[in-house]
């Protein structure tokens, strides 16, 4: 939750739920917006969709693994549950958080913007391990 505590006090004070709040009615506007065919997630084309107009131009390689990683079935066989085909809302919302994260912990590093970094180990897991 240390996204929407945004005076850093630890708790989620009522400027901040209502904040929360707008975010969540934001982000269901969003899914509803991409889920073009109503069935309530977000299918393969749908994230391509929502990716590319959020300006994230992933290789279909990418977005698979996104598919793969974020979709109801990729939780394993152990919950049992049987879920819509797809990304469900609180997954599509993760999935497009990581995202825009790594996103900007890489452009952080990629100084000269060439779409290239060079990094060491120490800097690799400094930038994995600050990511919430
Ligand atoms: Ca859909
Ligand atoms: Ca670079």
């Amino acid at each position: 939750m240390t996204i929407f505590d945004t005076d850093r006090s630890g708790t989620i004070g009522f400027t901040e739920f209502a904040g929360l709040w707008k975010y969540i009615k934001d982000w269901q506007n969003v899914f509803r917006h991409f889920d073009r065919d109503r069935s309530g997630s977000i299918d393969g084309r749908e994230l391509q969709e929502a990716l590319r107009q959020f300006g994230y131009n992933l290789s279909p390689q990418l977005l698979t693994l996104v598919e793969k990683k974020y979709d109801f079935k990729g939780s394993g066989p152990k919950t049992g549950v049987a879920g819509p085909p797809g990304i469900t809302f609180d997954r599509f919302v993760r999935a497009c958080v990581v995202i825009k994260q790594l996103t900007e912990a890489f452009q952080k590093l990629d100084t000269d913007r060439d779409g290239w970094v060079q990094i060491n180990y120490d800097q690799f897991m400094n930038t994995v391990l600050s990511l919430p």
